[in-house]
């Protein structure tokens, strides 16, 4: 049957999908809560080698007091390692990062076209690191959950994980419980009383992305060894949500090079904001196809 006139909210999106052949890591999206996109269908060969030396060298070069995280007990951060925020405006490999085909189109294919960067930071984990408790990333949202999510990750991983590396976790399906996961239910491979048998390690090669759903329960392993383990994380949200950064320092002159799609990413064009000037209404309008289906 010939489809490439049909016209349905999420239909472009979905051909770009085709077009890099990543259908099986929809359905694993749809089904599972998340998928790992092998390194050679995520990006261009060097590409993570290039981002992986940009995390280390920006993190290593941050003045250990910039990220407020950084300089609390290691018991009291939610999640151990050496942090860097706003990312975006560091490096052009971070802002390329966030529009990567594959990254990006499945993050829409959560999210609906009218995604924006909530968060990019990556993590350094060092010698010996604490777990990550399960959560999910719909952070402050109530249950239930909605079924769409308001939020996804894409995580990039750039050094090889394995579950005594410090692996990220996920709980497969999770995502259709839609609510957060409670204190009980934590796992005992981390310290928890609940079950380990639906908690799976992510095992991947680096340059592999892991992209979940806003609503999947996940976490990650400690670690007891002196391996490096290193990652990049975008998360994205919907545009009625109030992102966890402030982008009004990305200049013209970062967005340039990585085009509309990069400085929609931004919130550039964003209706949100106005003083006594109040909404733009042209901008306002560009919000519609979002509140006619969740992938708008
Ligand atoms: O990579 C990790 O250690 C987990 C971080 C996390 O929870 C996230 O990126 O949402
Ligand atoms: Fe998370």
């Amino acid at each position: 049957m010939d489809m490439q006139n049909w016209k349905a909210p999420g239909i472009d999106n979905y051909r770009e999908i085709q077009a890099l052949g990543l259908e099986s890591h929809v359905a694993e999206i749809d089904t599972y809560g998340f998928t790992v996109v092998p390194p050679e269908k995520a990006a261009p060969a060097g590409f993570a080698d290039k981002l992986r030396d940009a995390v280390i060298r920006h993190t290593r070069s941050q003045d250990g007091a910039d990220a407020h995280i950084n300089v609390l007990e290691k018991e009291r951060r939610p999640v151990d390692g050496e942090h860097l925020f706003h990312t975006v405006g560091r490096d052009p490999v971070f802002r390329e990062a966030t529009v990567s085909p594959a990254g990006y189109v499945l993050a829409a294919h959560i999210l609906g076209a009218s995604l924006r960067i909530y968060q990019s930071s990556s993590i350094l984990k060092a010698s010996k690191i604490l777990p990550v408790p399960m959560h999910c990333d719909s952070i402050s949202v109530p249950p239930p959950l909605p079924p769409w999510c308001a939020t996804c990750n894409v995580t990039w991983i750039l050094s090889d994980y394995t579950k005594e590396n410090g692996a990220l976790f996920m709980v497969p399906g999770s995502h259709r419980l839609q609510r957060h996961p409670t204190l009980a239910e934590q796992p005992k491979s981390i310290g928890g009383q609940g079950s380990d048998d639906n908690v799976v390690p992510i095992v991947a090669k680096a340059g592999s992305i892991c992209v979940f759903t806003g609503n999947t329960w996940h976490g990650a392993f400690g670690k007891d060894n002196d391996s490096t383990r290193v990652s990049y994380a975008t998360i994205y949200c919907r545009t009625f949500v109030m992102p966890a950064e402030d982008f009004s320092d990305v200049t013209d002159e970062m967005i340039a090079p990585h085009g509309d799609r990069f400085a929609r990413l931004v919130w550039r064009n964003k209706w949100q904001g106005y003083g006594k000037e109040g909404p733009r209404q042209e901008l306002l309008a560009l919000s519609g196809p979002s509140t006619q289906s969740p992938f708008g």
